[in-house]
């Protein structure tokens, strides 16, 4: 919807015609299939503000529950003025770049060391960043020479993984979090940061970058995160943040990271 200045404020999702409403959403009620169940769905659907809800596919999920895919007009619309997002605030570096600005700022390779944590075993995230093979054109972070990666794996406990990020002097801490039931993504992200903060206090915390592709980016400092990722995420979006994270803030900062290893020259 636009105003008079063809400035766009509002707007809704559409099917047949500009601004219907028309959605379609999935969902699975524990009920057995019948008419019941179909009766109960087309009301969760009215309750999630669709007018006029069809149901265009219905099917039994074994005896007891019921999966459906409900189709209708919502009647909301989303003033753009209260929508936040978080965008980049860092410009996408090339891999020759970002070697430059990591040299020229650290005067040696920046480390980062790379996990999933809890029971997750869900790596093709992390390996889409990390692995030199990469993700959608995009080589990994360890095909960039001013980068040494170490990618732990899956399974992960927060313990081993603060404790490696600790012996390998890392400046970054990278997480990934695919399954999110029982919002352990969630709980497992924090658990980490307050381990983080208890084994590097008084020192500087590596950045702790989190990704995964049911996380909301905006929730980074409520879960003590430096940065999260979502999904489509790229390899040169997390190497330039990166950069822009160690290299320009933290060498303005008071407390600039010392080496906690001896291989490790000042910053
Ligand atoms: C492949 C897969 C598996 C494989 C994993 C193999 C492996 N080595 O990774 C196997 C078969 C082992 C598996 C097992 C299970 N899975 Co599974 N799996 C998937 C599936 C189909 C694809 C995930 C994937 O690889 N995506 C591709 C990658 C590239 O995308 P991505 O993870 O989003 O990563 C991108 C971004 O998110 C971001 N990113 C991700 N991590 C990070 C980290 C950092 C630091 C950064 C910067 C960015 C970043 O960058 C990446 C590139 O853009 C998803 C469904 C789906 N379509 O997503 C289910 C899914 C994740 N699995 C699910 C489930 C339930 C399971 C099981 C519990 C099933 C079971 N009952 O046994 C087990 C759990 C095993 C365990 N202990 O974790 C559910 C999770 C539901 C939930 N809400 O939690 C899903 C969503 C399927 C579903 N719809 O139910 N699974």
């Amino acid at each position: 919807m636009n105003d008079p200045a063809g400035t766009r404020f509002a707007v809704r999702p559409y099917g047949d015609t500009t601004d219907d409403g028309m959605v379609q959403v999935s969902f699975t009620l524990p009920l057995p299939h019948g008419s019941l169940a179909e009766g109960a769905a087309l009301q969760v659907a009215r309750q999630m503000g669709m007018d006029r809800p069809l149901i265009v596919h219905a099917r039994p999920i074994g005896t007891e529950f019921s999966f459906f895919v409900v189709y209708g007009s919502v009647v909301h619309r989303v003033e753009l003025d209260s929508v936040h997002v978080v965008e980049r605030e860092y410009p996408l570096l090339s891999a020759q770049e970002v070697d430059e600005a990591v040299h020229a700022a650290l005067g040696r390779d920046l480390v980062v060391v790379g996990a999933c944590i809890g029971t997750d075993a869900h790596t093709v995230g992390i390996d889409a960043i990390l692995n030199i093979k990469g993700f959608a054109g995009q080589k990994g972070l360890e095909y960039y020479h001013s980068l040494r990666v170490v990618n732990l794996g899956a399974q992960v406990s927060v313990a081993d993984l603060v404790g490696r990020a600790e012996r390998e002097g890392a400046d970054a801490v990278l997480v990934s979090q695919a399954v999110t039931q029982r919002d352990a993504h969630l709980a497992n992200v924090r658990e980490l940061s307050a381990e983080l903060d208890v084994t590097f206090a008084g020192r500087t915390r590596p950045l702790l970058v989190v990704g995964g592709p049911r996380f909301d980016p905006a929730m980074a400092a409520e879960l003590g995160a430096d940065r999260i990722f979502g999904r489509g995420t790229t390899p040169d979006d997390v190497a330039s943040y990166l950069v822009h994270a160690l290299t320009a803030e933290r060498s303005g900062r008071a407390d600039a990271p010392q080496p906690p290893a001896a291989q490790r020259s000042a910053v």
